[in-house]
């Protein structure tokens, strides 16, 4: 196992570059002549140079013919070219972030995209095809005749842990927005159906991809194909290994869906910045695929029930600039999502209900109002829109009207009915349309889920995939980034708390006392959100019950009762600062209130269950339900005539709970995807942006957690066999642990920077990296000694 014999060296220490953290090992690296390192440039990039002398406490370095003086102290060490490319970044000697940023790079440019870290798989996006899936690929790490690090490796370990030791999988892939999280997801379940294949099953999980994508990804800036969900799915297999059915949880990702302003659809999930509701829809952003498919690929007859008119002729669609994307066919997609839904046996008179969902959410976004008296009330205008969609949702033309433009109240035991102005009606339509859909998400995932599981025992074993937005931070963080990076935090604490039990139990095994090894954790800043009654999330939700609650009454609260926490910062105006794991993340609270209460109103939803159509009367009772079950303390009382149900962020910590107590009972891999540019091209590695995710994503934390504890190891063999030849006596007839010490002693390394186990060494980092270096300047020796002796002979 690669993982265990390596020289791993120097200890990472943790010092202030600029605002930044940098991860180097400059303390135990002496700048000695010849020896290679890294120095940064003025843009931040790392470049490699070759030391030529050092005085006081500076170097002259050379670099491409260049020659320059560096402060000593800022050379970090370079790697020796043998360790160019290795595939685990536990192999290389010194282990700090250009070496990492190298190793990476240096196999991304040979298409070799997959890189372990230990026991994390770092996967870099190609941005184009390359050559490293199908069946040849798949048999090969069936077989394993391969062991270069990939997705199908990983898949592989999990269906083979879960059939040996009997337990539960999860493969749990994040990263940042277009890093790849869903491809690679694709790649996972690829190879699971291609080897718990047989029953068909796994061809009706494979479709449900298509149609997922097609209602629930939308195009961004940062990805032609953005989730704008996170989505878990359980794969069950049988005592056999053979696929026995699938689950699919969806709603822990409903924050996206429910929480978007509607005609502004693409916000949030995966890092789209939130856009202003008055503001247009910014240049390359779309809404969701299904909407552009149905309009470019719907048949004729359906066109017609539908009333369907083309993408431009929509207020929710047409604010975008792009109707179309590069190199996808709507029209097509759409002919592939029905085949997909036929396959998962949504009947054709289903999927025409829910084209006709789809159809009347448009249509009702061009509901336009006028004004009817001189307070500024306003009615929808009684036109072809209005018309549409009460005959698309089946209710009556009056009562769409009143649902949009009145809102009845309850004062006392009489009921008023007020009037609702142009914000409080356009709001209102929205609110609606988008209720609707996530209903309809909701519901599509659900009547896939029942496919899915026909007939199927739930006896057998399961691997879930977790296709989850990453950690984010921008310039601008709202309500939809400090959820998300709650989670991530959860995430984290899972991660930290598996690699302790992993490390724990190679300590055990090996007789080594574990409590000496120290494991930071992130609970504080878990406590700053979960703390009751003073957390993040509890305040938030008491000022979103009080009526007078604002943004600015929010952020003061706060700061009132936070400021003591090591992990909180309030910051001027209606701003705070939360110290994550991957960083720090300024929010603004703007419209945080709103976005948490996420109210719809009670009429919206009498008018739903008025309908006439099956799909609408089933979204009602689901919201109606929702509400009757969540109605707990203090929202209770509140809200009026509004639909009252638990708020969004309340939601959001049950289900990441229920997720977190999901994946607890697996064994959990982990792959960390990043994106290497901008642009979304191949062949374009970009240092700091690829720096900054493998700080995000914990890639370098796992490294530094695994070194936390004595995170080299060498078992007595070859621990003697390497060094025992420093030792100037004769070891050969020696055992090998007796020569162990006897190195241990004779090069001074200290009791507590190593522990002796029944077959192996353990050692805090830095300790082996001395040896490695009198092992090599030894040998050089004796290499220059040997060539000049071939040169006499010669
Ligand atoms: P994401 O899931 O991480 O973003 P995707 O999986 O959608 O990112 O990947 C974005 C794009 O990168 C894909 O559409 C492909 O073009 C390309 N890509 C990713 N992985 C590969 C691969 N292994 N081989 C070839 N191309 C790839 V988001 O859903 O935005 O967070 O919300
Ligand atoms: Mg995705």
């Amino acid at each position: 196992d690669a993982n265990q014999d390596v020289v791993a060296s120097p200890s990472p220490s943790v010092s202030v570059f600029g605002s930044e953290r940098r991860w180097a090992d400059t303390t135990s690296y002496n700048t000695k002549k010849k020896l290679q390192a890294w120095f940064q440039l003025a843009n931040g990039d790392w470049e490699l140079g070759k030391i030529i002398s050092t005085s006081g406490n500076e170097s002259v370095i050379t670099s491409e013919g260049k020659v320059l003086t560096v402060k000593s102290e800022s050379l970090v060490p370079a790697n020796p070219d043998i360790l160019d490319g290795v595939e685990d970044l536990m192999q290389l000697s010194y282990l700090n972030e250009p070496s990492v940023l190298y190793d990476l790079q240096y196999r991304y440019n040979q298409d070799m995209i997959y890189t372990k870290a230990g026991p994390v798989l770092v996967a870099i996006n190609p941005f184009k095809k390359v050559p490293l899936y199908g069946n040849d690929f798949i048999e090969a790490y069936r077989n394993k005749s391969t062991e270069n690090p990939h997705v199908y490796a990983i898949a592989d370990t999990a269906i083979r842990e879960m059939i040996r030791d009997e337990v539960n999988q999860s493969i749990i892939i994040s990263g940042e927005s277009g890093a790849g999280k869903t491809e690679t997801a694709k790649i996972a379940m690829q190879y699971l159906a291609a080897l718990g294949g047989g029953s068909g099953i796994e061809y009706e999980i494979l479709k449900t991809n298509p149609i997922l994508e097609a209602f629930g990804n939308a195009k961004t800036l940062r990805n032609d194909n953005s989730s704008r969900f996170g989505k878990l799915i359980e794969i069950n297999f049988s005592e056999t290994g053979k696929i026995s059915g699938a689950r699919i949880q969806t709603s822990f990702g409903n924050i996206s869906l429910k929480n978007a302003s509607f005609m502004l659809l693409l916000i949030c999930g995966c890092g789209a910045v939130l856009l202003e509701k008055s503001g247009s829809m910014h240049e390359g952003r779309r809404s969701y695929h299904i909407f552009y498919q149905l309009c470019g690929g719907a048949p004729s007859k359906l066109r017609d029930k539908l009333h369907l008119k083309s993408g431009n002729d929509y207020r929710y669609l047409k604010q975008s600039d792009c109707c179309s994307i590069d190199g996808v066919d709507d029209a097509l997609n759409f002919h592939i999502v029905t085949k997909a839904l036929d396959i998962v046996h949504v009947s054709r008179e289903d999927q025409e209900s829910v084209f006709a969902i789809l159809a009347a959410v448009l249509w009702l976004g061009n509901v336009s109002f006028t004004v009817i008296d001189n307070e500024n009330h306003v009615e929808p205008l009684a036109d072809e829109c209005l018309v549409t969609v009460a005959e698309l949702i089946g209710c009556k033309v009056e009562e769409l009207k009143l649902a949009l433009s009145t809102r009845k109240m309850r004062v006392g035991h009489d009921t008023i009915i007020q009037k609702l102005t142009l914000s409080q009606t356009t709001d209102t339509r929205d609110a609606l349309a988008k209720s609707i859909y996530a209903c309809l998400f909701e519901w599509l995932v659900e009547q896939i889920n029942k496919s899915l599981a026909v007939g199927k025992r739930r006896t057998g074993r399961s691997i879930s995939i977790l296709d989850i937005y990453g950690f984010e931070s921008f310039e601008r963080n709202s309500f939809e980034e400090f959820c998300i990076n709650y989670a991530n935090e959860r995430l984290q604490q899972h991660f930290n708390r598996h690699l302790f039990k992993l490390e724990q139990e190679e300590y055990i095994q090996d007789g080594i006392d574990w409590t000496k090894v120290d494991f930071e954790d992130n609970k504080d800043c878990l406590n700053l959100y979960e703390k009751k009654p003073l957390g993040l999330l509890s305040l938030l939700d008491e000022e979103s019950t009080f009526p007078n609650g604002t943004d600015l009454t929010f952020a003061n609260k706060l700061k009132q009762h936070l400021q003591s926490n090591s992990c909180f910062r309030g910051d001027r105006g209606k701003a705070f600062t939360v110290s994550h794991y991957a960083g720090e993340v300024t929010y603004d609270t703007t419209a945080f209130l709103e976005k948490n209460r996420d109210l719809l109103h009670m009429d919206s939803i009498r008018l739903l269950s008025s309908c006439s159509c099956h799909l609408p009367q089933i979204f009602a009772s689901n919201m109606l339900a929702q509400s009757e079950k969540h109605v707990v303390g203090p929202l209770h009382k509140s809200g009026g005539g509004d639909s009252q149900k638990l708020s969004v962020a309340t939601k959001f910590k049950g289900q990441l709970f229920q997720l977190m107590k999901r994946l607890e009972s697996t064994t959990p891999h982990f792959v960390r995807c990043i994106k290497p540019n901008n642009n979304q091209s191949p062949r374009s590695y970009n240092q700091g942006l690829v720096l900054q995710q493998l700080r995000c994503c914990g890639v370098l934390e796992v490294v530094r957690i695994s070194r936390s504890g004595f995170p080299t190891r060498m078992t007595h063999q070859k621990f003697a066999r390497r060094y025992g030849f420093l030792l100037l006596e004769n070891t050969i007839s020696q055992d090998p642990l007796g020569v162990s010490v006897a190195i241990l002693h004779r090069f001074g390394i200290l009791p507590e920077m190593y522990q002796v186990g029944y077959t192996k060494l353990f050692f805090r980092t830095g300790q082996i990296g001395m040896l490695e270096d009198t092992r090599n300047r030894t040998l050089h020796g004796v290499l220059r000694v040997q060539s000049c002796f071939r040169g006499h002979q010669a």
